[in-house]
């Protein structure tokens, strides 16, 4: 095997150092792809932005930070003996078990000596000519490769909230996605957090047992169910096990990768009774089933969405004592399930504590400004020692806004998806050859290992294929890309989530410009997108135009 490390170490600065492909982004994706290119005999660098591995939970390492899919089906699958030897320790893993699985990984398949970390990548140029992509570094480092693979991550383009005086504070102030190494100390402090998304409402309980006081700043609430973590035995690790092989399989025939199906029963042709003992049991067990498990209507339904919604919203006044603060934790402006539903673990609880206050800003108490000594509202002045700011991400497409990405002509990406991406699959983008795409805007995505893994593979088998054909260069074909995006946007819009602002629909008010809704995954049945890469791969790649 070609030692790609040495290769790029030879190229002197200045230099320009070439590889059969470069993979942006070493979490998830990068590492598996890596893996993957490696077997197909190709010269491969990973140009990673941070100073170790693991993308996602590399960088989110804030209290609390945990899986909400299951734990044993996070993991990769690609190797057998891998996943004999990795025991999961909870069926919800923390983000610092996550961190050491991935470490792990990149241990045992010695994965970084084809990572260049410290090495953020600011530009990528297509040139035709020489039918090779340029890539540079923020170092000014410049390489050069046949294949550029995205695997820059959905969530991976954090935002800060756009708000008057944001820099002025004089305390520590931090994103969760970018949170210090080693852990940060609340005791005795003052606490103001902004946001309250998936990574806020798992935070805010654990801030909470530490600060002398934490005040959450709620802009629109958001739905969100219990997780119900807990630990994993030994026997119940090895029961797994023997189980995973079954557990994998089942997972890919559901629409979403993870373990739980939609029940087949639409909402209101069951009887009420019957309906709220189901919506019960899926409450009290792990994971997304009463977003994902329930029943099958109730994400294209008003009239179901506004009952499973009455339940949920029913649960939050039974967990929340003050019912004025239970009423502002209830979401109004959209309903269950139609925005990513957060799990928790004593969320609602931690506002019945005495050191916890909520404050509305959309209704009663608006933010003016950041001040040298904490968050002034149209009310008051509120001091802290400390500021979280969990106000999320540019969704899906921020992290290739981040890049200057040019293709075929010139054509910027940036501008070439501002109304809508283009792509076919989500894997290729018009305009862009030989840049494939792991977890690209429409693309199906879901529990993201087993998305990633399945577009790893198909992205390694094409790859394979242009081997076998000597091809070199591999681009969309019109008719496939328009047929794509309409499908694409057709299933997005008929949901009710797309009458909603989230950072899946790219809506985040941080950002100049993003806010207008574009549909920016696959919505449809993942099991159906399977079956059509799987068609395509066994029919030769014909939707691809090759040179
Ligand atoms: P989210 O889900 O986008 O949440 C961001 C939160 O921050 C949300 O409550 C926003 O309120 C709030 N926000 C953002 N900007 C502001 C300003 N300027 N003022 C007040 N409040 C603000 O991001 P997360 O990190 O929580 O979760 C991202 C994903 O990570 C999640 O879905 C999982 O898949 C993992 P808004 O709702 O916009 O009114």
């Amino acid at each position: 095997m070609p030692d790609t490390h040495a290769l790029a170490e030879r190229a002197s600065p200045g230099q320009l150092a070439i590889y059969d492909a470069i993979v942006i982004g070493a979490g998830i994706s990068g590492m598996y792809m890596l893996y993957r290119l490696r077997e197909l005999g190709m010269t491969v660098r990973v140009f990673e932005a941070g100073s170790d591995v693991g993308g996602t939970w590399y960088w989110n390492r804030y209290p609390g930070a945990r899986f909400d899919s299951e734990s044993w089906t996070y993991g990769y699958s690609f190797s057998k003996e891998l996943m004999a030897e990795w025991d999961w320790k909870e069926h919800f893993s923390p983000q610092p078990d996550t961190l050491e699985y991935l470490n792990y990984v990149a241990d045992k398949f010695d994965l970084r000596r084809d990572i260049g970390f410290r090495s953020t990548v600011v530009a990528a140029h297509w040139d035709e000519a020489a039918n090779r992509w340029n890539v540079t570094l923020e170092n000014g480092q410049r390489a050069n490769s046949r294949f550029l693979f995205t695997a820059i991550g959905i969530l991976s383009a954090y935002t800060l909230p756009a708000i008057p005086g944001r820099d002025s504070f004089t305390g520590p102030a931090y994103h969760p996605a970018r949170w210090p190494h080693t852990p940060v100390d609340f005791t005795g402090n003052r606490v103001g957090l902004i946001g309250t998304g998936a990574t806020a409402i798992q935070a805010i309980p654990e801030i909470a047992k530490q600060a002398k006081h934490l005040t959450v700043f709620q802009r629109r609430p958001n739905w969100a169910a219990p997780l119900h973590n807990s630990k994993i035995s030994k026997e119940e690790m090895a029961a797994i096990k023997s189980r995973y092989e079954e557990i994998y399989a089942h997972c890919a025939t559901t629409p979403s990768w993870f373990i739980h199906q939609a029940d087949p029963r639409k909402t209101l042709d069951v009887p009420p009774e019957e309906r709220e003992a189901f919506w019960e049991k899926l409450y009290g067990e792990p994971g997304f089933g009463i977003w994902m498990g329930n029943f099958r209507d109730i994400l294209t339904s008003e009239d179901a969405n506004a009952a499973i919604s009455a339940f949920i919203a029913k649960k939050i006044r039974q967990r929340v004592k003050d019912p004025k603060v239970a009423d502002k934790l209830i979401p109004k402006d959209h309903g269950f399930g139609t925005r990513r539903v957060p799990l928790e673990s004593g969320y609602f609880e931690a506002y019945n504590r005495d050191n916890v206050t909520l404050v509305d800003t959309l209704v009663d108490e608006p933010i003016e400004c950041i001040t040298p000594r904490g968050i002034k509202t149209i009310r008051q002045e509120h001091e802290f020692d400390i500021l979280v700011y969990a106000t999320g991400f540019d969704g899906v497409t921020g992290a290739y806004d981040r890049i200057d990405i040019r293709g075929e002509n010139g054509l910027r990406l940036k501008d070439a998806w501002a109304e809508t991406p283009r792509t076919y699959l989500g894997m290729l983008a018009e305009g862009f050859p030989n840049m494939l795409m792991v977890l690209g805007p429409h693309t199906a995505r879901g529990n993201i290992p087993q998305a990633v893994s399945h577009s790893v593979e198909f992205q390694a088998g094409l790859l394979r294929f242009m081997q076998q054909h000597d091809h070199t260069r591999v681009a969309t074909r019109p008719e496939q890309v328009d047929e794509w995006t309409r499908i694409v946007i057709k299933a997005g819009e008929a949901l009710l989530s797309f009458k909603v602002d989230s950072w899946q629909n790219g809506v985040n008010r941080n950002v100049e410009g993003r806010t207008v809704r574009r549909v920016l995954g696959y919505n449809g049945n993942g099991a159906h997108f399977r079956r059509t890469t799987d068609e395509v791969a066994k029919g030769g790649y014909q939707e691809f135009a090759f040179r």
